[in-house]
């Protein structure tokens, strides 16, 4: 076998990994002629590349290492774990230990009665698991016909049939179409398609699309409605304070399944365990995988209330499991993240220290010529980028202000990414007020020189 370390020089890997890695959410061809970033080691929140750049990562690997980096404890786990069992299926009646302590703990975590896990690989997995349970549910119940999902435009959900058929992300949809029985609302996003109305009227107008789609559908048809509490892929999106509660009544009103995919708010991200406690959502259904094991193993799962999964789970087999459901190995390294982030009190560190630090610093950002509103709930955040504050307008295409931003980004060192024309972060919970500084100022940096270039191009200017 051919030995590809570390020290090969980086044109070499960026050879080889044009030549045989496909690379997701990727333009193959124009990676290949760029060569990609190589990645070659991570502490805190902290990364190295193949060129011996001290990166500082504003976006927690892909939302999901919210311990840091570089945690012996959980290496040191995982080899426990393979030598005694590396693995063991969760089917045909059979259990293990590693997959009972971690369903015990995140029952302990989760609110209400939200007691029940079901294991998966990933939150594509997860998602998908929740379109069976919610038909099954409904079936069980003896009304077959509630099968229509509710979500929302510029949501994400995964990228399986089912989660990216959830997710309401239109070139997701245009690469091998999309499953029926989902149906899409508008997106509460004030910034971008708020108008007149104050951003309280504007949640209540985006929540009572879910009242009007369902009384278009019939509420008969409805099985659930499915929305992270804030949006992440879709750009940071934090929803005005009057949504959430509304999308609750109408949910209760009609008795519709409520899933809240907390892939990315699970796990402090939002100065909580969960982001239905922040927003006061009171889900039937909760999608959890990155923070669960801080993105140390491949883990997701659905976390199902009682009633759902006595429902389900009393009327006699529910044919649906992965190979990996409550992976030994991956679940014991969920359940020392879990323990780390309780004894280090990381929730605690993420609701009284960087959250009102970086609040500050960020909000400050707001100040610079092209930053419109500048947005964090616990340790998530966007910046929306603006050549005209008060009018909310966007760049023309052609500036191409988030990808142009970004890669000043990368030149200083610090990962901030890009999604349409707002910058997002989502940092290691466990980062440091020295650390936000250096994170801010990389920041100022790159808009700064972002903002140069762009008026030397004459782009800054409205669409
Ligand atoms: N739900 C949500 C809310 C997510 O953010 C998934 C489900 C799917 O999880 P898996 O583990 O199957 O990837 C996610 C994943 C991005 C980006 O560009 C975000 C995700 C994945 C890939 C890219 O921000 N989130």
């Amino acid at each position: 076998m051919n030995m590809i370390t570390n020290h090969m020089p980086t044109a070499e890997l960026q050879r080889l990994d044009a030549a045989h890695h496909f690379h997701p959410f990727t333009d193959k061809a124009g990676l290949a002629a760029k060569g990609a970033r190589v990645i070659t080691r991570g502490e805190g929140v902290w990364l190295t590349d193949s060129e011996g750049h001290r990166i500082i990562d504003g976006m927690a690997g892909l939302w999901c290492v919210n311990i840091g980096y570089g945690r012996k404890e959980l290496a040191q786990v995982a080899a426990r774990q393979m030598e005694e069992l590396a693995y063991y299926n969760t089917f045909f009646q059979t259990t293990h230990v590693p997959a009972i302590a971690l369903a015990a703990e995140i029952a302990k975590l989760a609110p209400g009665d939200l007691n029940h896990v079901f294991f998966a690989g990933s939150g594509s997995e997860a998602n998908d698991t929740n379109i069976r349970l919610v038909r099954r549910y409904w079936d069980v119940k003896g009304m077959p016909w509630r099968k229509t999902i509710i979500a929302r435009w510029n949501g994400y959900h995964g990228s399986t049939m089912g989660g990216g058929s959830l997710g309401g992300m239109k070139p997701i949809h245009a690469h091998g179409g999309k499953i029926d029985g989902i149906e899409h609302i508008d997106q509460p996003d004030w910034w971008s398609e708020g108008g007149d109305m104050t951003p309280d009227d504007f949640g209540l107008a985006r929540a009572r699309q879910l009242e009007e789609k369902i009384l278009q559908l019939g509420p008969d048809n409805v099985a659930a409605f499915i929305g992270e509490p804030v949006q992440g892929a879709g750009g940071v999106i934090i929803p005005p304070v009057t949504y959430w509660p509304e999308i609750q009544r109408i949910c209760d009103k009609y008795g519709i399944l409520l899933i809240a995919d907390e892939v990315i708010t699970g796990f402090g991200r939002t100065g909580n365990w969960f982001g239905s406690q922040t927003f006061g959502i009171k889900p039937h259904i909760m999608t959890i995988a990155k923070g669960l094991s801080s993105g140390y193993q491949p883990i997701g799962g659905s976390i199902v209330c009682d009633e759902v999964a006595e429902v389900v789970g009393g009327a006699g087999e529910f044919f649906h499991g992965y190979t990996y459901s409550g992976h030994p190995v991956a679940a014991a390294v969920a359940l020392e993240n879990l323990r780390i982030m309780q004894d280090e009190k990381i929730v605690e560190h993420v609701r009284d220290v960087a959250h009102p630090y970086l609040k500050e610093r960020w909000d400050a950002l707001a100040e610079h010529p092209m930053v419109g509103e500048a947005k964090l709930v616990g340790l998530m955040g966007s910046i929306a980028l603006t050549p005209d504050k008060a009018k909310r307008a966007s760049f023309p295409e052609a500036a191409n202000v988030g990808y142009r931003t970004r890669e000043r980004c990368f030149a200083n060192d610090l990962i901030m990414r890009a999604v349409g024309d707002r910058m997002i972060i989502a940092p290691p919970l466990v980062i440091t007020t020295d650390e936000i500084d250096i994170l801010i100022d990389r920041a100022k940096k790159s808009l700064d020189e972002s903002y140069a270039s762009l008026k030397a191009d004459g782009m800054f200017v409205a669409r």
